[in-house]
């Protein structure tokens, strides 16, 4: 156990803030440290909610955030955007929606941002996800805005997802993007003071009744005005009922936590392969490279046996100790 994981599960939000901090912006120094956290954790349940821009989530997060304190739960809310470059200002209005819970110490609310890597958004959740775990969140709950493939890509890390659309779009099923209602357990229509909302919910209804999932779980629409604080109670329950399904067919939800972590793990695997790369200058030689340059050799074969070097480093017995992922 790692001094900083020790500090995190005593308790100390000053050390889980920074830990937090190094993990959202996915710094490779803290893998000993999340690893000791993720040992220890796996209490919390989490939850997406994702959804197109403007559709209300943080207005329906607040709700949950409320719900789930009356209980005495502690709530943790990870606000992640995808299509903005930095976390200053109040992106996804979570700063507006959700500020009333600010001095609740029962409440931890975060923005992530895209910074330099691409695709690397989702896991950096992932990593911040174990420390709010480990910090004692009951629930962490994930919001996305509904743009791109990271949103899909967090299904990795949560054990639910929510997919929010609104009523007052007119044709907005057709906004759904690709492979998205595939990964959405609950389907919750917001804005449902909008007229169109029949509409709406019986768009929904046909699509998810099209559709069959291995599971055997047929994902509910329910209907929320968030705005007016109305189904957030409906909402609450269909998570929980989701929730008993999953937990009551062990095998099939173990194949899906297998399916998401499999993901999780490639990604994973290939950061650290890249990392090793990098600090494996030497593996790679100057003749070697000056054949490739001199055109006796091309960048790809070369590429390869670099890879095949690497591999027998790692798992060699004289393997260097920066190749040993602990
Ligand atoms: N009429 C109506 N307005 C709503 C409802 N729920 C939320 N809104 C309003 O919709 C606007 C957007 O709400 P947010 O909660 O910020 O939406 P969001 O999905 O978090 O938005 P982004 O994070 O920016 O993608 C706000 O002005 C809300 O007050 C609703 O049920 N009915
Ligand atoms: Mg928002």
């Amino acid at each position: 156990m790692t001094s900083r994981a020790q500090a995190v599960l005593g308790g100390d939000r000053r050390a889980a803030a920074r830990l937090l901090t190094l993990a959202e912006a996915g710094d490779p120094s803290i893998i000993g440290d999340l690893g000791a956290l993720y040992r220890a954790g796996g209490r919390a349940q989490v939850l997406g909610v994702t959804g197109p821009p403007g559709a209300g989530k943080s207005t329906l997060v607040d709700l949950l955030i409320a719900r789930y304190r009356a209980e005495g739960a502690k709530v943790a809310v990870l606000a992640v955007d995808p299509s903005s470059p930095t976390t200053q200002g109040a992106i996804l209005g979570d700063r507006v929606r959700m500020g009333r819970h600010a001095d609740d110490d029962g409440v931890l609310i975060r923005s992530m941002a895209t910074r330099g890597e691409l695709g690397g958004l989702a896991p950096a959740a992932g990593d911040a996800i174990i420390v709010l775990d480990a910090m004692g969140f009951d629930w962490i709950i994930v919001e996305t805005v509904g743009v791109g493939q990271s949103e899909i890509d967090i299904v990795a890390y949560v054990d639910t997802i929510v997919l929010l659309q609104t009523a007052d779009g007119g044709d907005l099923v057709q906004t759904i993007k690709a492979g998205v209602l595939e990964v959405a357990d609950i389907l919750v229509v917001n804005k449902a003071d909008a007229p169109a909302a029949d509409k709406v919910v019986r768009g929904l209804q046909e699509m998810v009744a099209s559709m069959s999932r291995p599971d055997g779980w047929s994902p509910p629409v329910i209907r929320t005005e968030a705005s007016a604080d109305l189904g957030v109670e409906d909402l609450a329950a269909v998570v929980e009922r989701f929730r008993a399904f999953r937990a009551a067919d062990k095998s099939s939800r173990r194949e899906v936590e297998r399916r998401r972590l499999r993901a999780r793990i490639v990604y994973l695997g290939d950061a650290a392969w890249r990392r090793s790369l990098r600090d494996a200058s030497d593996l790679v030689g100057a003749e070697e490279l000056d054949a490739v340059l001199d055109r006796r050799d091309d960048p790809h074969r070369l590429a390869e046996r670099v890879a095949a070097r690497l591999a027998h480093h790692s798992f060699g017995r004289n393997a260097p100790r920066r190749f040993i992922i602990s």
